[in-house]
């Protein structure tokens, strides 16, 4: 691979851009691979790219029904942050923020991670005491978060109203190297940095069904032919519930369309990233100027991939209150992810009842913060066959032995 470069772009201007070489191959798929990794979104392509830099493990296939990128990474708001309360979630999170402060430079690709500030509003005095309860438990997990007071908010943010009709901003819980990033350059940059090392990624392959031999997988039955595998990593965030089916076991997950919306482009007007829980909705400006806006979840269980009506007025009423400069802007598109909901709002990165069968799910509306940590956890978990320290926690037997992780404050996001 072509490394890109300023000389590179300077080489490639003098000769009409014709010496680029395409980002990845497109291989068709081998009989037999060490590893395959089914879903090439960000969790996928990250447990990919770790299983190669960490455990040099390159036989790997990372077979993707539709385009890589095309699921929940490519649907979601982009917001990257560490605030949460458990410790078992702030290490993952907080190990995921710290290397999106340096995977362009490790990918060499721009992912475009705008380190901006993410602030959540409390607009209950229920909200203070909850975010105040995150700022100690960040303060002791060595994460960086403060609770600032409404002035401050203001300050950081103009365009605010904080005298809202039915909810005043009280205050926030502010992390100021939380941020955003492009993403599907995430993705383009994962799946650049596998195909480089040797890794086959198989896009418009379906995963139809999963054989074993002994207990233990043995291959993966696709819209392209049986492929043979030592280990099998599952990592399809709502259609988890589908592949574990396959695999003969089920998973205590559930799916449901998360919802999002951007305006029409306008000149900077914001430059944090505002989420405001109460009156629900929350907001950051793109690069291309258009207002980001996110909505809830649909109030049911669905594999849609659309955009609600509901969820057009519920969201941008919200907001206003908040934004009134909102009113005046108009809405270019919206759209929904299947993602994949958890009771206590906390991952899956675990061992499976079926042998060399690994599952990473469960994300739920806050997976693309976790991309980096996850795929490294992940990729711990496959090469070992062990769970590493950031992954321990998050097994499936939690379910079972009671020991839940409860994020529903910190997911923010309502479902
Ligand atoms: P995906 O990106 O969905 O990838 C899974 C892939 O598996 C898909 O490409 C799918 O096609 C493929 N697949 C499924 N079944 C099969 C099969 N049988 N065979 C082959 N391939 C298969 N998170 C945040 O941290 N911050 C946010 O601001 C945020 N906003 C969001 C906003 C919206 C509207 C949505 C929908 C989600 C948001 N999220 C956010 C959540 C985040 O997007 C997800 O948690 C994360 O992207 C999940 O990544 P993934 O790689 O696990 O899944
Ligand atoms: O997890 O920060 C988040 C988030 C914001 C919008 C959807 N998820």
């Amino acid at each position: 691979m072509r490394r890109y470069s300023v000389f590179a772009i300077a080489r490639e201007a003098m000769r009409q851009h014709n010496g680029w070489d395409r980002a990845w191959a497109s291989p068709e798929p081998k009989s037999h691979y060490d590893v395959i990794i089914v879903g090439a979104g960000g969790h996928g392509l990250a447990t990919a790219y770790y299983l190669g830099k960490n455990f040099g493990i390159k036989n790997v296939a990372i077979i993707e029904k539709g385009w890589l990128g095309g699921g929940n990474t490519g649907r979601n708001t982009t917001i990257i942050r560490s605030n949460y309360l458990q410790d078992p979630s702030a290490a993952i999170y907080e190990k995921a923020r710290s290397l999106y402060e340096t995977l362009s430079q490790d990918l060499n690709y721009n992912i475009m991670f705008s380190p901006r500030g993410v602030m959540m509003l409390a607009q209950t005095e229920s909200e203070i005491r909850g975010y105040r309860r995150t700022e100690y438990a960040n303060t002791l997990q060595g994460v960086e978060t403060r609770f600032i007071g409404p002035n401050e908010v203001k300050r950081l943010v103009p365009i605010m109203n904080i005298h809202g009709p039915r909810y005043p901003v009280l205050g926030a819980l502010w992390q100021p190297r939380a941020g955003t990033a492009r993403h599907d350059a995430v993705a383009w940059g994962y799946a650049r940095a596998c195909s480089d090392m040797g890794m086959d990624v198989i896009q418009n392959c379906e995963v139809t069904g999963i054989e074993s031999v002994g207990g233990q997988v043995s291959a993966v039955v696709t819209t392209k032919g049986t492929i043979g595998t030592k280990k099998l990593a599952m990592v399809v965030a709502g259609h988890s519930g589908h592949l574990a089916n396959m695999a003969g076991f089920r998973l205590p997950v559930e799916s449901v369309a998360l919802q999002a919306m951007v305006s029409e482009p306008i000149k900077p007007a914001i430059d944090v990233v505002v989420m405001a829980n109460t009156v629900h909705g929350y907001l950051s400006q793109s690069d291309k100027g258009e207002m980001v806006i996110g909505g809830g979840a649909d109030h049911f269980n669905n594999y849609t991939q659309r955009g609600s009506w509901m969820h057009i007025e519920e969201t941008t009423r919200a907001l206003v209150e908040t934004f009134p400069m909102l009113s005046r802007l108009k809405m270019l598109r919206q759209w929904g992810g299947i993602v994949d909901m958890t009771g206590d709002r906390s991952p899956i990165i675990s061992k499976t009842p079926l042998g060399n069968t690994f599952i990473n799910c469960g994300w739920g509306t806050g997976g693309f913060k976790s991309i980096p940590g996850s795929g490294w956890a992940m990729a711990e978990l496959v090469a070992k066959g062990e769970p590493g320290p950031l992954a321990q926690a998050f097994s499936l037997d939690r379910f079972r032995e009671g020991r839940f992780i409860d994020e529903s404050v910190a997911a923010g996001v309502a479902h």
